[in-house]
């Protein structure tokens, strides 16, 4: 069967244009340094985002973790929100690997605020884990795609300074941010010291990740990237790819955006779906359907039956991402499969 796969923007297939440009491009070990398509992809994205340097590493999952532990030392504590992917998603890699003490926050919608975090910066006595990084996700994850406001982020950026704590920006789906509001992505990244965006989700390359900062986190970080298992040899055709994606790609999730909308608006008309429309702002939707009275685990089976895939996101939610797989037509399909199997 055909499936209309709203799993996540993660499950796109390379186009024939991308693996051309993956079959054509130049490439050498880069672990010595040696891969100029590596080089310009990291260079690339580093002045996109207005930083000094750029690391390639195969997932989001490393690019959060290289820079964690790299701006840390185990016992540090770092401060997040409960929702955030680093605190939930990575395996208890910042706990096991950096050593991390986490301090997690309840935010709205994915944002906590200066006024949230202060009160949590610890004294720098003898008896108190160091607070060494204050982690922030735009757009976010489990909160449905929201975008963290830019503000907030400023006056977190001003605090972080006075306390002299680092910033880590999970920027996964920052594209989708600046696509949103139109703030450039460096106004974004003006706001944390180290930030991970990829290029395997919205942007549809097939693997791929980024981290940015100045030049001397950027050779630390290569360093772990290395402890890490994550030096990797001819890379350049993985690299090759996130530049075609970046080129081509970036611009169009405006229509996955449109996608989510339409998808949400649609879906929040059925009896017993609970959306909160206010927070799909990008290419996420979630929805709550304790209110039908069935379970997650059956409706994403029916859904499966009619050829739709989807995701169970905690115990009564389900979640659906749009990306450059699916179109409109496919949206509308996957509507009327929804309204059946809510409606059988
Ligand atoms: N998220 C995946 C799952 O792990 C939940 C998805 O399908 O959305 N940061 C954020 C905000 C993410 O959403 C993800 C992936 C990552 C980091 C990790 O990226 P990868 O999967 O490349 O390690």
């Amino acid at each position: 069967m055909n499936f209309i796969d709203l799993r996540s923007d993660t499950v796109t297939r390379p186009s024939a244009a991308m693996r051309e440009a993956i079959a054509n491009a130049e490439v050498g070990d880069d672990v010595f340094n040696d891969d100029p398509t590596v080089a310009r992809l990291e260079r690339m994205t580093a002045e996109l985002l207005g930083k000094e340097a750029g690391l390639f590493v195969p997932t989001g999952t490393m690019g959060n973790q290289v820079s964690i532990k790299t701006l840390s030392n185990p016992g540090d504590e770092i401060i997040c929100d409960e929702g955030c992917h680093i605190f939930n998603y990575e395996a208890a890699a910042g706990a096991v690997v950096a050593g991390l003490l986490f301090h997690v926050v309840r935010g709205v919608r994915g944002v906590i605020t200066a006024a949230d975090i202060a009160p949590l910066i610890r004294p720098g006595d003898l008896h108190s884990p160091r607070t060494s990084i204050i982690a922030l996700e735009n757009t976010h994850n489990r909160a449905g795609g929201t975008v963290f406001p830019i503000e907030v982020m400023q006056s977190i950026r001003q605090l972080a300074d006075e306390q002299r704590v680092m910033v880590h920006l999970d920027g996964a789906r920052l594209w989708n941010a600046h696509i949103s509001t139109g703030i450039p992505l460096a106004d974004y990244s003006q706001c944390a010291d180290t930030i991970s965006v990829c290029y395997s989700k919205g942007l549809g390359a097939p693997i791929g990740s980024c981290i940015l900062g100045d030049r001397e986190f950027i050779a630390e970080a290569r360093r772990t990237r290395k402890m890490f298992g994550g030096g990797m040899r001819q890379v350049g055709i993985l690299a090759a790819a996130a530049i075609y994606a970046l080129e081509n790609n970036l611009s169009r999730l405006v229509e996955d955006h449109e996608n989510a909308w339409y998808l949400a608006e649609s879906l929040s008309e059925i009896e017993g779906v609970y959306i909160d429309l206010d927070s799909v702002q990008t290419n996420i939707v979630v929805m709550d359907i304790t209110g039908a009275g069935r379970e997650v685990p059956d409706v994403i089976y029916a859904l499966k039956e009619k050829g739709v895939l989807a995701v169970q996101f905690g115990r009564t939610k389900i979640r659906c991402v749009t990306h450059l797989d699916v179109n409109r037509e496919d949206i509308r399909d996957a509507i009327k499969i929804f309204r059946e199997v809510f409606e059988s």
